[in-house]
């Protein structure tokens, strides 16, 4: 398949099957007015006001000093975020996005929780993040069942603001999802076309397809995007989401947020197998 020279973009009112189809050819797409503008603007308020006390480049996530090629050496990473703003919960619980990770996820799973929910501002002059594959995260799987690897996990990035090439709009290679050879990176220049936002376009993609954020080629300002994935249920999320909240703060929060947040217990219907992330041996939410 020749590379596309761009990613396609569809309203969120886009039936599913449609959205599903190009997810399925290309690794990715971006659906327009996914999130509406005040909830981005009530989260984008609060995540501005966090980002000013966070040091750029100080985010490991676990990878350290070797990894400021993947968290970036100035950028601003931080996550949490329902502990900002109730804007996150209304962002989780977002029908759109539930329709498509339904549709991808529950095949392979009986529920999916959050894997990352996480701001990431790309800073003037930094550089481009290494192209990867979100679905490394669990490498003992993908390694063993690549190519033909079931779902496991699927992605947005979201604009907060205008995302632009410029400024550092996430990079995709589209079909790289379908490569035969894991160990395939992609080139940078050649193969991956960005994936430009306006306040409340999500990109979503495959956790199979290559990606990475772009270089921030401007002198002076902020590329302002936030990442949301899910993660079938049976698999560790690369953050401790559950631990940020107790279920007195998520009382109020639809069953849809609370499970994403791990606050409910992972169903295996229709698989088999018993529940899992049980407390007393009986569903959290019976407790
Ligand atoms: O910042 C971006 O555009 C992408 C970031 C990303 O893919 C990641 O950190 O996993």
């Amino acid at each position: 398949m020749a590379t596309p020279t761009a990613l396609e973009r569809r309203p969120a009112t886009t039936p599913v099957e449609e959205t599903l189809r190009i997810l399925d050819r290309d690794g990715g797409l971006i659906i327009e007015g996914m999130f509406p503008r005040a909830v981005i603007d009530a989260m984008r308020a609060a995540t501005d006001e966090r980002a000013e006390a966070e040091i750029p480049g100080a985010a490991t996530q676990g990878l350290g000093e070797d990894g400021k090629g993947f968290v970036g050496a100035n950028t601003v990473r931080f996550s949490s975020l329902g502990t900002l703003t109730p804007a996150y919960f209304e962002m989780l619980d977002n029908e759109v996005f539930a329709a498509i990770a339904d549709a991808v996820l529950l095949p392979t799973c009986g529920s999916y929780w959050v894997n990352t929910g996480q701001v990431m501002y790309i800073g003037p002059g930094e550089s481009a993040q290494v192209l990867h594959r979100d679905g490394n995260n669990w490498w003992e799987f993908v390694s063993r069942t690549w190519p033909d690897s079931p779902e496991i996990t699927l992605s947005m990035m979201i604009g907060l603001d205008e995302v632009t090439e410029e400024l550092g709009a996430t990079r995709v290679v589209p079909g790289s999802h379908r490569w035969e050879s894991l160990e395939r990176w992609g080139d940078d220049d050649l193969e991956t076309v960005p994936a430009e936002l306006g306040p409340g376009d999500a990109l979503v993609y495959s956790g199979q397809v290559l990606h990475g954020g772009g270089a921030n080629q401007t002198a002076d300002q902020w590329r302002r995007a936030m990442h949301l994935s899910v993660v079938a249920g049976w698999l560790t999320p690369e953050e401790s989401n559950p631990i940020d909240y107790t279920t007195e703060e998520l009382a109020q929060q639809s069953p849809r947020v609370q499970r994403l947040l791990g606050h409910r217990s992972y169903d295996p219907r229709p698989l088999r197998g018993g529940g899992l992330w049980l407390k007393h041996a009986r569903a959290i939410e019976e407790n």
